[in-house]
């Protein structure tokens, strides 16, 4: 019986993971940070998407200066790569305009802006 109330419990609780519909995402951009010189930046410096698009970043940090950060404060995105890693983040692109994209980290990496185009 115990058995029979487990195996009733786990056949339920796998029909509710079933019907939470995962998050669809509209667009996903590979970001890459690279160092030339000394300098470092979030390449493509401009990303650009429309209004409404639920978007992935893909953010790749292969820079020999270790640890950056990527930030969007009007999206409330905001986090940190390590070396070799590959860091991801999604937001709702909900509002039209051009905002600034920075490394929190270190304020001379050179910053670039996220373009969300009116739909
Ligand atoms: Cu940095």
């Amino acid at each position: 019986m115990k058995n029979f109330v487990c195996l009733m419990l786990l056949t339920f609780s796998l029909n509710l993971l079933a019907q939470v519909p995962a998050t669809k995402i509209d667009r996903v951009i590979k970001v890459v940070n690279h160092e030339f010189e000394g300098t470092k930046q979030w390449v493509p410096g401009t990303i650009v998407v429309m209004e409404g698009e639920t978007v992935e970043l893909q953010l790749i940090n292969n820079v020999p200066s270790g640890i950056h950060g990527f930030e969007i404060n009007d999206f409330k995105v905001s986090t940190s790569i390590k070396k070799g890693e590959v860091g991801k983040v999604t937001f709702k692109a909900d509002k039209a305009g051009i905002f600034p994209i920075n490394c929190q980290l270190h304020p001379a990496h050179v910053g670039g802006q996220l373009v969300v185009l009116k739909k």
